[in-house]
């Protein structure tokens, strides 16, 4: 008998959570087996305020009893009402499908402060406040305090309007950077919690902060400073129990005192500027004399709700080295050493130096090199992206910023005393923490190379929000763009806690109409409240992709009212159903934003009208599924009929008979096609248009951001993957290959952004690291790989496994961490053999395509696939031979 091991225990997707407030947290774990078939039969969950509570069963706050049930993801906490503080210890026990049980190690949970009242800190800070367009130097903020016994338990609740870094005795608290993280603040402020107990000690204590200007009121995107409130803000709360059972709160209050120091000024587009001969030392420890120290500023508390950290935070992950010596350009100012990392990323870098006290070393930012090899920034457009930092004058220096990030692959030296060496620069790429789940290769290298571009692109645009770019003045959570990449997204890295929370910034950005933005939160950028299509319906299409790749349901039912009035608003809004139609009032879209179709149009020359239907049928649709899902039936029909309407709406207002969709470009074809409207004796005639143009175009696509990720699955679903795979091999723009070629490391905002007749694209739009195009990597997963979701089990509980060879590849494999496990499809072709190895995580089930040309014996580890153990026949055509699959680990060969 094998055995199987429970474990892997999570809440609310985190592992032991510290600080959540949802109330009703929903519990998964995984089951651990090589066997085949291993499956979960029955669970229990106990949960007890200790942990040898949960082991001796004693206490217990919850005892699901033995559940009949497969269910081991989102099993929700049904326990006695959740209380401020409390900490929850519980652990499973799985009994499997030969009824043995196994016993998880035992895991907890902790709530934040869950009422208002919680909270006995006051909102404090200093007087500067700068200006639109002028900065102020970061506020130190220090207050001393005694503990007279041993410390037996501590929690720090923090949170800023601005940026905190936060110290203890000189100790950083724990590792998240940018935070509280940025919402729009005028609703929702996060806090995050942490234990402290290893930072205090008895006798003399101090908490030193500093504050940084963020998103709250440094620079956000073209509009200037305090978008949100004037200066940045501390609300801290320190509660600890001693040995002796005595509990102390310090908090932020009228008693901290506060200076300013060596941070001169730091804002997130602009950069940094350090003077270290300002420095404080021993500002943050005991024992230090702060009779300098001005007594801080309370301030009212904002009208927001205060929340726990719903997503991951940022935090630092690899360094960066410079592939080779920095080149010199010398001239009668200035020396500039020009280094380059090798990879665009986004963070800062660590700069080291020696030399005389005062020199200032300037350090900017690029994306590329100008042909003399200086460095390019003209893209930036106005974030000046450049850090200072003025020396104190003693042996060798190390520094870096903390509350500004930039978007760069070559580091510009100037000011630097001496010659720096390689070792003067080291990049550190910072983004959100999401744990990384997905891996894709396959025998092609600029393929590889592509992944790991739309892993850059991921990593360097996942900061919190999802952004569009990192690197000039916008930097915002474009919905769009969000709506684009999710998919994606969702693949190479466990997104669902980072859009649990950016779906709640999309509903705080929600108009009172019902509209969705076009970036979220909103910052005040621009008067536009309604996104219009393909950026607006993030509201829908994204909820839904995290259900169809976590089976999150609560997410849908969340945001279902929202979700509803957004749908009544395109009700509303729209004429005959036609959304955005042409003398419409309102914005009427981006268009196929950065289409190269010919038309000139930077929006593409795809109407606004037919991509505003797509997507209100498109979004009608998905609503009819959500509804069901969540047990409206009603609602299911009624949003059922509206999709019948406006798809017929779409035929009328756009089909020929013949099949040809008004405007006659790609990107009308494949909405067309891929949103199901057109009566299927149209598709075929369709689908030759659309093929026709590519071909016409010397196999190039002519889609922008609306059409570009769905061409690919298109091609495939109408038989035409010959075209996709043709598609995805083009070396010359426009296509994905294209900045491969030359040499890209992250994904570029536009096909053409640099070309070998044109040069750099227009600078007042020209990122080189924007991960919309990066859309097709769920292509490569799902389809190159073969490893996709059946929305009929979300969450991977049954998987496809199909994939489909192509384009001369002769082997491609792709990895995924689910909910359950991991899940594995690697293919290869050695001498018309085709060998295929697929891994099926235990407790779920999938339905296997084996590419298999009729009369060709399938074989599973060497015996007839039919007989093997674990798999089903389902059915044979004359490509495929189709297998259901219990968990397990499985190789199968054909020829
Ligand atoms: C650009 C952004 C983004 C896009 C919008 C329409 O400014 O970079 O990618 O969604 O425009």
């Amino acid at each position: 008998m094998t055995l199987f091991t429970v474990g892997h225990l999570r809440c609310e997707y985190l592992e032991n959570p510290l600080g959540i407030d949802v109330t009703r947290p929903r519990l998964s774990w995984r089951l651990f087996s090589n066997r085949r078939g291993a499956r979960q039969t029955a669970y229990r969950i106990v949960a007890a305020p200790s942990a040898d509570d949960v082991a001796a069963e004693q206490n217990l706050l919850w005892d699901s009893g033995r559940v009949e049930l497969d269910r081991s993801i989102h099993v929700v906490y049904e326990g006695g009402r959740l209380r401020s503080r409390q900490r929850v210890f519980w652990r499973v026990q799985a009994w499997d499908e030969h009824g043995n049980v196994a016993v998880s190690p035992v895991a907890w949970w902790e709530m934040g402060l869950l009422r208002r009242s919680d909270w006995t800190a006051s909102w404090i800070g200093a007087p500067l406040v700068g200006g639109r367009w002028t900065t102020i130097p970061a506020p130190f903020l220090r207050r001393s305090f005694t503990l007279d016994a041993p410390v037996m338990q501590a929690r720090l609740y923090i949170t800023a309007l601005g940026l905190y870094e936060c110290t203890i005795n000189g100790q950083r608290v724990g590792q998240d950077l940018f935070t509280p993280g940025w919402t729009d603040y005028r609703r929702r402020v996060q806090y995050q919690v942490y234990d402290v107990i290893d930072l205090l000690r008895e006798g003399d204590n101090v908490i030193g902060v500093i504050l940084g200007d963020g998103w709250y009121c440094g620079h956000v995107a073209w509009a200037g400073r305090q978008n949100y409130g004037d200066r940045p803000k501390l609300l801290a709360q320190l509660m600890i129990t001693c040995a002796d059972g005595s509990t102390q709160t310090m908090v932020s209050n009228r008693s901290w005192r506060y200076a300013f120091g060596p941070v001169l000024e730091s804002d997130m587009l602009h950069g940094e500027s350090y003077d270290a001969r300002l420095e404080m030392p021993g500002w943050n420890m005991p024992g230090f004399d702060d009779s300098s120290w001005q007594p801080v500023e309370l301030f009212a508390a904002p009208d927001a709700a205060l929340v726990a950290t719903r997503g991951p935070t940022v935090r630092r992950h690899e360094e960066v080295r410079p592939v080779g010596p920095p080149t010199a350009f010398r001239s009668h100012q200035a020396t500039r050493w020009v280094f380059d990392l090798g990879q665009n990323m986004v963070g800062w870098v660590r700069l080291r130096v020696r030399g005389p006290a005062g020199t200032t070393v300037t350090i900017r930012h690029a994306e590329a090199l100008n042909p003399d090899g200086t460095i390019y920034t003209a893209n930036l457009r106005s974030a000046r992206a450049t850090d200072h930092y003025t020396l104190r004058g003693e042996g060798e220096e190390s520094w870096e910023p903390r509350f500004t990030f930039h978007g760069f692959r070559y580091v510009e030296l100037s000011g630097y005393p001496g010659e720096p060496d390689i070792d003067a620069v080291t990049g550190i790429v910072v983004h959100s923490a999401t744990p990384p789940t997905g891996e894709f290769n396959c025998s092609d290298p600029l393929i590889n190379q592509l992944q790991h571009n739309i892993v850059w692109g991921q990593k360097s645009n996942f900061l919190d929000v999802p952004t569009d770019c990192p690197q000039r003045d916008e930097r915002l959570g474009w919905t769009g763009d969000a709506q684009v990449f999710i998919r994606t997204a969702a693949f190479n890295m466990n997104v669902a806690s980072f859009f649990t929370k950016w779906t709640q910034d999309l509903e705080d950005a929600q108009s009172p109409e019902g509209a969705y933005p076009p970036v979220a939160p909103l910052a005040g950028i621009s008067g536009l409240t309604d996104g219009g299509p393909a950026w607006a319906d993030a509201g829908i299409i994204c909820p839904w992709t995290i259900y169809l790749c976590y089976g999150d349901a609560r997410l849908l039912e969340t945001h279902y009212p929202s979700m509803q009035r957004f749908i009544e608003y395109l009700e509303r809004s729209s004429r005959d159903f036609i959304r955005c139609y042409e003398d419409y009032p309102g914005f009427r879209g981006f268009g196929d934003w950065l289409a190269l179709d010919g038309s000139g149009k930077v929006d593409g020359g795809t109407a606004k009208d037919l991509i505003g239907t797509a997507f209100f049928a498109h979004c009608a649709r998905l609503m009819s599924r959500i509804a069901a899902i969540l047990g409206h039936q009603r609602d299911a029909a009624r949003y059922r009929r509206l999709f019948e309407r406006v798809r017929q709406a779409f035929v009328t207002r756009y089909v020929t008979g013949a099949g040809r969709v008004a405007g006659e470009t790609q990107t009308g074809y494949v909405l067309a096609l891929h949103f199901d409207l057109l009566p299927p004796e149209l598709r075929p005639a369709a689908t030759d248009a659309l093929a026709r143009d590519i071909l016409a175009r010397n196999t190039h696509l002519s889609t922008g951001f609306v059409g570009t990720p769905y061409l690919p699955h298109v091609l495939t679903a109408a038989g035409r993957l010959d075209l996709a795979y043709a598609l995805l091999f083009q070396q010359t723009w426009p296509s994905w290959l294209y900045p491969v070629t030359q040499g890209a490391t992250t994904i570029w905002e536009r096909w053409d952004g640099w070309t070998h007749d044109k040069g750099f694209q227009d600078p007042g739009m020209n990122s080189f690291n924007h991960y919309a195009y990066g859309a097709i990597g769920e292509w490569l997963y799902a389809t190159v790989a073969g490893i996709d979701t059946d929305p009929e089990q979300p969450g991977y509980r049954h998987l496809i496994l199909r994939p489909q060879p192509g384009g001369g590849l002769t082997a491609a494999r792709a990895a995924l961490e689910t909910m359950y496990g991991r899940a594995v499809s690697a293919w290869r072709i050695d001498n018309d053999r085709f060998t295929w190895e697929v891994v099926v995580p235990p407790n779920t089930t999938a339905t296997a395509y084996v590419p298999a040309p009729e009369g060709a014996m399938v074989r599973e580890s060497g015996q007839a696939a039919d007989e093997a153990e674990g798999v089903t026949f389902v059915e044979r055509n004359e490509e495929t031979a189709i297998y259901r699959l219990t968990a397990g680990a499985y190789t199968f060969t054909v020829g």
